[in-house]
């Protein structure tokens, strides 16, 4: 067992943290992260992923993850006395998530949250009207929850919410890190940075920004957007080794990313499908980094009343070079994988500029490192024996849902 005090000398010990969406695969993986440092956890999430927004693609987590009680169990089991609220699928609806939001934080006494409870898929946000609608109403609703619970119950608590690199598209200029400075009449201005969101579930990230930025002028709350790159990995050096703790990782063509879709493309004999030409370029960090650029966030609170905007990524990387190290990595492991361009089905620029600005989550210590090779290295050791398993879902990997 990981007991409090024998772990971290991180300035956050001691912190109450809360995470909505905390099943999921960035939430399940943070909290761990900070429990074993020394932060007491607590979180809420209806596990719409887990019960129906996986299932319904006829896929599932790449490593088995266990019922939710098995979880919590554990959890408490590995690091104390740190607990969980989930509310289950019976407590759909933002009003009943507002409300139990709003008692929660009343007893919990949060010193931050991080809201990472949304749909984060851009090709189920593509498919049809209901799946449009649902995304809409489930990330907005969810923002629009968290914000008033934050300004009602405790307005001082610094919110982090995870917004996305793909709310920028590929604007064809340098991105910035904050608002775009301007000169009108001799004087300076600043201006939102333009963004031209690749799906729908992008544009309600864009929403969620507007919307966030507005309420930390109207109540002059302290709040974080991180505009963040393609996650990628399965595991951090703070999980503890038990089947009952592992993390979700999904590989099926809504909820798998691109990286995490080559290796279990390679691990069962699939294509590895690049869209198009693979000449488009996105920016992705390892999970470990995503843990790790949170804490310092979480650490590192801004001043209340204008919303800090960060850019969070490792490296930036085209889709045909990471195939090229998924299948060169691969091999080591025995797997002999072929790469296909198949046709895009998204509406995005093969060609384009990419530059994306990263100051100040290195101002504040985070060294990019850029070890790709290594970390899928990592990823075919833990997910190989899962092979038979994954086998089961192969109907589900291919690309379906097209943009038009
Ligand atoms: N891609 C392929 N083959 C695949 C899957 C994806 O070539 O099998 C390409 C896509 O065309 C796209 C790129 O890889 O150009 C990234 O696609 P993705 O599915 O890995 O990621 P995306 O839909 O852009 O969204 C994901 C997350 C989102 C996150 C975002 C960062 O779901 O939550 O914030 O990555 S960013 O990509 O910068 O928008």
């Amino acid at each position: 067992m990981v007991g409090k005090e024998e772990v971290s000398n991180s300035e956050g010990v001691g912190k109450n943290v809360f995470i909505t969406g905390v099943d999921g695969y960035l939430g399940w993986s943070l909290a761990q992260y900070l429990a074993a440092q020394g932060y007491t956890i607590s979180g809420i999430d209806d596990w719409q992923r887990r019960f129906s927004w996986v299932p319904s693609c006829g896929a599932d987590s790449a490593v088995p993850i266990s019922p939710p009680q098995e979880r919590i169990q554990a959890f408490k089991e590995h690091f104390g006395k740190q607990h969980f609220e989930h509310v289950g699928p019976e407590a759909y609806g933002n009003v009943v998530r507002y409300a139990n939001l709003c008692s929660i934080l009343k007893d919990f006494k949060p010193d931050v949250l991080v809201n990472l409870a949304q749909m984060p898929s851009a090709p189920f946000s593509m498919k049809d009207f209901d799946h449009a609608n649902a995304t809409y109403i489930n990330n907005m609703g969810t923002i629009m929850s968290v914000l008033w619970a934050i300004k009602d119950v405790c307005p001082h608590v610094p919110v982090i919410t995870i917004g996305t690199a793909g709310e920028y598209g590929t604007p064809g200029i340098k991105i910035t890190e904050g608002d775009v400075k301007i000169e009108v009449d001799g004087r300076s201005a600043e201006l939102p940075f333009p963004k031209t969101p690749a799906s729908l579930y992008h544009a309600t990230k864009v929403a969620s920004t507007v919307v966030l930025e507005r309420a930390c002028v109207w109540w002059g709350l302290a709040a974080t957007d991180i505009m963040q790159g393609v996650v990628y990995g399965v595991r951090h050096e703070h999980m503890p080794d038990d089947p009952r703790m592992a993390n979700r990782m999904d590989f099926d063509e809504c909820f798998g990313t691109a990286i995490n879709r080559f290796v279990i493309q390679a691990i069962i004999g699939h294509p590895l499908t690049v869209y198009g030409a693979g000449t488009q370029k996105r920016g992705f960090l390892p999970l470990r980094d995503s843990m790790r650029c949170l804490q310092l966030l979480i650490d590192n609170p801004p001043d209340g009343g204008k919303v800090r905007i960060i850019n969070q990524y490792d490296q930036v990387y085209s889709i045909l070079e990471l195939a090229e190290a998924v299948q060169e990595v691969a091999r080591e492991f025995g797997f002999d994988s072929q790469i296909e361009n198949v046709v895009n089905p998204r509406w995005e620029l093969e060609k384009h500029f990419y530059e994306m600005e990263r100051e100040k989550l290195v101002q504040l210590g985070y060294t990019p490192k850029g070890e790709l090779k290594s970390e899928l290295r990592n990823m075919f050791e833990v997910l190989k024996p899962h092979r038979e398993r994954l086998e089961a879902f192969r109907s589900s990997v291919a690309p379906k849902t097209t943009w038009d």
